[in-house]
């Protein structure tokens, strides 16, 4: 403990201080740093990602591995947008690195921004790394965001997983590369979450084995099951984000790229409402209209503010830039 009133100032002075306000979507938390982050310059969102991720990287831990956070937690670096007529923008990040989409974490800032009092319900329009979405409001939390332009890229894709098991699934972009796999032998329940996880890392380490990647050579580093849902849901999915954790929530570019794939399989018709559920139980409400060879998804959720705080990193502490190992 510093003793005197000068050290005690000196160490104040050291302190870093940023000011976060968490969410959770369907189960899946958010924490939007609203102040006291980085500056990432005045670029497009992709170019302040990229100096997120270059020159930032020990921010992104201390903001959401532990002690702070978790590997389930999902990061957004809020941003002054480029354009007068966007609300916001937004650089999202989890436990292991930056993400493109994230679509429970834009369900989440929307209800950040209105608690905040930024924005009133209604239409607005976000900006992201991989190009702009637009959000509606409603007054009781439930959010559509209308996501990134979605699709099929690979049809029924072979891989034989090192457990000896071969498995086929689509691969999809819905603002993220998804392997969707066709597994009935699982069972898509929460007392299942360690084999779950065990199959989908598997797939996962088969893709890079294999050197399957997305069209634009991107990682396909989120892998979804699915299995029978409670009804009225159509669906409930598991999905392995990149950094081991599961998804709690239904997964917004998950749902996106499962819509793509049933569109382009005539299951779902444009205008329809397909209801997916998470392996813990919330629903997204999806529904898609074509645009060229393209899915554009709406998907439907509700997040709520259960945090207000301000994070100390102070350089004294061993683990302030976050655990991870
Ligand atoms: O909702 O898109 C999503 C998402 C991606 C990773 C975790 N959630």
């Amino acid at each position: 403990m510093p003793e005197t009133p000068q050290q005690q100032v000196t160490l104040k002075m050291k302190l870093q201080r940023v000011n976060v306000i968490d969410s959770h979507t369907g189960g899946e938390p958010t924490r939007i740093v609203i102040s006291g982050g980085p500056d990432l310059g005045k670029g497009d969102m992709a170019s302040r990602r990229k100096i997120f991720q270059n020159e930032y990287d020990r921010f992104r831990s201390a903001i959401v591995n532990e002690p702070r956070g978790g590997d389930v937690w999902v990061g957004g670096i809020l941003c002054e947008p480029t354009r007068t007529e966007t609300a916001a923008g937004i650089v999202f990040f989890n436990n292991v690195g930056v993400l493109n989409m994230c679509g429970h974490g834009t369900i989440g800032l929307a209800v950040t921004l209105h608690h905040l009092g930024r924005i009133a319900p209604g239409n607005h329009l976000i900006e992201t790394s991989v190009g702009d979405v637009s959000i509606y409001l409603q007054e009781n939390n439930r959010v559509t965001v209308t996501n990134v332009p979605s699709y099929r890229y690979r049809q029924c894709v072979k891989l034989k997983l090192d457990g000896g098991d071969t498995i086929y699934g689509d691969i999809a972009w819905g603002g993220n590369w998804f392997f969707l796999a066709q597994d009935p032998q699982q069972h898509v329940t929460v007392d299942h979450i360690p084999r779950l996880s065990e199959i989908a890392n598997q797939i996962r380490t088969a893709l890079i084995r294999d050197g399957i990647t997305g069209d634009d050579g991107g990682e396909i580093d989120h892998i979804e099951l699915f299995g029978p849902a409670d009804d009225p849901a159509d669906s409930r999915n598991f999905v392995l984000c990149p950094g081991g954790a599961y998804d709690r929530s239904p997964c917004g570019t998950g749902t996106s790229a499962k819509l793509a794939c049933l569109m382009a399989d005539g299951k779902v018709a444009p205008g329809t409402t397909w209801r997916q559920q998470s392996i813990v139980g919330s629903v997204f409400e999806a529904e898609g209209k074509w645009h060229q060879d393209r899915v554009i998804p709406k998907i439907t959720g509700s997040a709520h503010v259960n945090t207000e705080s301000t994070l100390i990193l102070d350089p004294e502490d061993p683990f302030c830039m976050g655990i991870t190992s």
